[in-house]
């Protein structure tokens, strides 16, 4: 049954609908009886009417066996859905398409060529409109309007912060720096696109739905919330979240081919299958970033930073599909003081409507931390320039000092633990960074261009306390349900769904720890929203924060009740006694004790009477507060003056976050976050032309990194325990991605700050370094 292909990792191929977890379930490779396959008509067009659709010639296609169209839709009122941040995005259009590569009909076949030779048949007659790209010249007046039901382009405006404090402490600074710094829109790109099964069983009214989600019981909730009328209750839906080939906040929001693909399903009565191609992924899922930044800090000559006010002009395409939390359309943006003491600071953000697809998805970040995180840290060093001073220094110098903590910032969130002096001396130490300084000097003598950049980043992580974070009214509590077996067997299931994290593995650790039942006899279970408790899902780096919390917190749910068993077998008082991992023994006795495998016996044997029998716990985890991980990166590179070329010499990261469950773990979630840091910050952007044509929607264009370009990390840590987490565990899937490119930049800006370059845009190719060189005069002579 089993067979290998594909590149670079081996899949088992599923030959039925009988799915075993763990062990390499691909939608993509997903097979049933009579299964039927869709494929998707798109728009060439970013912005037009649509006359008509000409459906003839793809229904003469032999296997072709629909088109579906918007009016279709309509007439089950599914043609739109809701966005995550509760707007409204087209299911199919009725009669306009807003982006090219916009779903405008589907074709279902009994089987993916043919329904991509369907879609080659089916022929649309367009009217184009004109188009807005830019949000800036969408803000302007009489610019074209993208959506038909908003008063205007300009979907809200959001602030946060001392307004009027912050413009006094601007008015009295001794310095002031400002700077524009763009963001672009990058794409997630994960091993696996995006796709569905969807199974439709008449007889029990019950819906199936295998789906690449991050998130599958909010998805049910909103399914059943949008299909009520159509009979589809909670119950009858069941969503499973098989291997989704990587996740990255590409597979949180809603996508048109689900509901299709459910839709058809009823309408057939057949498994209905949706995958994307990878040009369809590239161009049409939801993006992240693109950000418009004009960042400012005011501070004193000796370097002390007193201000922050940061003005934002966010892109987020022809719908809010942004990922956020409700109270939050900008994310935790206002995490954007960092790692500095900040004594006022002020943030406003704009959200506008292009015409471009969704934007504001938080590719591995937690809700805009990446963008709070790059601008923080380029304007440090922007400041630091300004004044002469060194950029490790003025780190040193503002650093929120380790007996401040717990911390509330000028913004008003509560970091809970720190040491950020030791994490960036730890990476000074690491690198060498006083050789390296006097190295430079020496070489900037020579004419040699070699640039040291840091990043002291702040991460927040772990949505979150209920007080202040839901999507779409649910409130993002961590849950965990654990079963012990009668011979001391654990079954362990969660509101969470590992894409690659290897929840699995950590999870069962956490477990192993507080029970002494070997981690190899735990069997962890995500992401079948019949079987596993509810649950937000795996995002913005939370598992860990909340549902790793609920898995301590079960566990010792399950110890006080093992406890009450071991009493009642040894015969003693509870209060006498005592535990060691997996074992309760008699105090003063260590010989006279039940182990954890005894008592699970005897909770389904001979159980104290009066006692409900089993040994099994739930929790639903409401976090007291986020966790704040936190790191120091320094890069080092070398420009060559003849291209423009960037080569980063060497890579430190000293990562802290808390207590690590598995390190190892913690070493590949760095090193892949690492890599997806350096990819923005070198090589990849999604463009526009004026007429909103997509640059990039391939491998061709679109840039990833391969292991040639990627540099070596080398990774170092600190450990300052999350003192309100259960085992003092903060999340650090995101980390990497989130502190990386500020370190890049840095180091180039560093290279060049010689000739009067305070900023570059990422991504930093070597064209735009040659283009900064050449206007300073500074390209090799031949
Ligand atoms: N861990 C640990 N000790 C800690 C913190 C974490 O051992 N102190 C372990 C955890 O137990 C878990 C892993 O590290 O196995 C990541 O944990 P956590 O930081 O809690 O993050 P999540 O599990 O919630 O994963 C989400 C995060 C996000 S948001 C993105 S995006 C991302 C990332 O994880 N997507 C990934 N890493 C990814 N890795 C893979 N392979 N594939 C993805 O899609
Ligand atoms: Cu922030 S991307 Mo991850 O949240 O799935």
């Amino acid at each position: 049954m089993a067979e290998v292909h594909g590149i670079g990792h081996s899949r088992k191929r599923v030959e039925d609908a009988r799915f075993i977890r763990g062990q390499g379930n691909y939608i993509d490779d997903f097979k049933m009886p009579g299964m039927l396959h869709l494929a998707i008509v798109r728009s060439p067009y970013a912005h037009a009417k649509i006359k008509a659709i000409h459906t003839e010639k793809a229904m003469a296609t032999p296997g072709v066996l629909a088109v579906i169209d918007g009016p279709t839709l309509q007439k089950y009122n599914v043609h739109n859905m809701p966005t995550l941040m509760s707007d409204t995005q087209m299911v199919l259009p009725i009669d306009t398409v807003k982006y090219q590569y916009q779903e405008v009909a589907a074709v279902l076949a009994t089987d993916r060529y043919t329904a991509a030779d369907g879609v080659a048949a089916v022929e649309v007659d367009y009217d184009p409109l004109p188009v807005v790209v830019d949000p800036f010249k969408a803000l302007e007046p009489g610019a074209t309007k993208v959506r038909d039901d908003k008063e205007s382009n300009h979907i809200w405006h959001w602030e946060w912060g001392d307004k009027d404090k912050t413009n006094q402490d601007f008015d009295k600074a001794e310095v002031t720096v400002k700077e524009n710094i763009y963001i672009p829109r990058i794409h997630v790109a994960s091993i696996e696109t995006c796709g569905c099964v969807a199974k439709w069983d008449a007889t029990n009214t019950h819906l199936t739905l295998w789906m690449t989600t991050q998130a599958p019981h909010a998805i049910r909730t909103v399914v059943a919330l949008i299909t009520g009328h159509l009979g589809l209750s909670e119950e009858k839906i069941r969503i499973i979240s098989p291997d989704i080939g990587g996740g990255f906040g590409g597979k949180v929001p809603a996508y048109p081919g689900y509901v299709i693909a459910v839709a058809a399903s009823i309408v057939t009565g057949a498994p209905v299958k949706w995958i994307e191609d990878r040009t369809e992924n590239l161009a049409a899922d939801s993006f992240g970033r693109d950000y418009h930044i004009t960042a400012e800090l005011a501070g004193k000559k000796d370097g002390t930073l007193t201000s922050l006010r940061f003005k934002t002009i966010a892109d987020h395409g022809y719908t809010d599909a942004a990922a956020q939390p409700s109270k939050f359309p900008a994310g935790m943006f206002h995490i954007c003081t960092g790692s500095y003491d900040f004594k006022s600071a002020f943030v406003e953000v704009d959200g506008v409507y292009t015409n471009k697809p969704p934007g504001g998805i938080a590719y591995r970040c937690s809700f805009r931390v990446t963008e709070a995180v790059h601008a923080i840290e380029r304007m440090t060093d922007v400041f630091a320039q300004k004044i002469g001073m060194d950029a490790a220094e003025i780190r040193m110098k503002n650093f929120i000092k380790p007996e401040q903590f717990p911390y509330k910032s000028a913004l008003g969130w509560e970091y809970d633990s720190g040491n950020y002096p030791a994490a960036l001396q730890k990476a000074m130490d690491m690198i060498g960074y006083d050789d390296l300084r006097k190295e430079q000097a020496e070489k900037r003598a020579r004419g040699e261009f070699m640039g040291i950049g840091i990043s002291s980043f702040t991460e927040i992580v772990g949505a979150g306390p209920s007080k202040d974070f839901d999507i779409l009214g649910l409130k993002m509590f961590g849950s965990c349900e654990i079963r012990v077996h009668p011979t001391g067997k654990a079954i362990a299931r969660f509101g969470t769904k590992s894409q690659g994290q290897g929840h699995e593995t950590t999870y069962a650790q956490i477990i192993a720890e507080e029970l002494g039942i070997p981690a190899e006899h735990i069997k962890v279970e995500e992401g079948d929203t019949d079987t596993a408790p509810y649950g937000l899902g795996t995002y913005a780096s939370r598992s860990t924060p909340v549902d790793g919390a609920s898995a301590a917190i079960a566990s010792r749910k399950i110890r006080d009740k093992a406890k009450k068993i071991a009493a009642h077998l040894l015969e003693a008082n509870e209060d006498d006694l005592e535990w060691e991992t997996g074992r309760f023994f008699v105090k003063g006795s260590p010989d006279q004790g039940k182990t954890i495998q005894e008592i699970a016996f005897a909770a389904y044997t001979n159980h104290p009477q009066g006692m409900e029998g089993g040994l099994e716990a739930v929790n639903y985890y409401d976090p007291p507060n986020l966790t704040y991980p936190f790191g120091s990166y320094i890069c080092v590179v070398d420009i060559d003056r003849g291209t423009g070329q960037v080569k980063i010499r060497r890579f430190v990261a000293v990562d802290d976050c808390g207590v690590r469950i598995n390190p190892m773990i913690v070493e590949g979630q760095i090193h892949g976050g690492l890599t997806m840091g350096f990819a923005p910050a070198m090589m990849e952007e999604i463009t526009y032309d004026e007429n909103g044509n997509i640059h990039g929607a391939n491998f061709m264009d679109y840039l990833l990194p391969t292991a040639v370009e990627t540099p070596k990390w080398e990774l170092g840590e600190t450990v300052t325990p999350s003192p309100h987490h259960p085992i003092g565990a903060k999340g650090v899937g995101e980390s990497a991605t989130v502190g990386a490119p500020a370190a890049i930049a840095n180091a180039v800006v560093d290279a060049l700050a010689h000739l009067g370059v305070t900023t570059i845009d990422i991504p930093i190719t070597a064209r735009k370094v040659w283009e900064v060189l050449n206007q300073h005069g500074a390209t090799l002579e031949e």
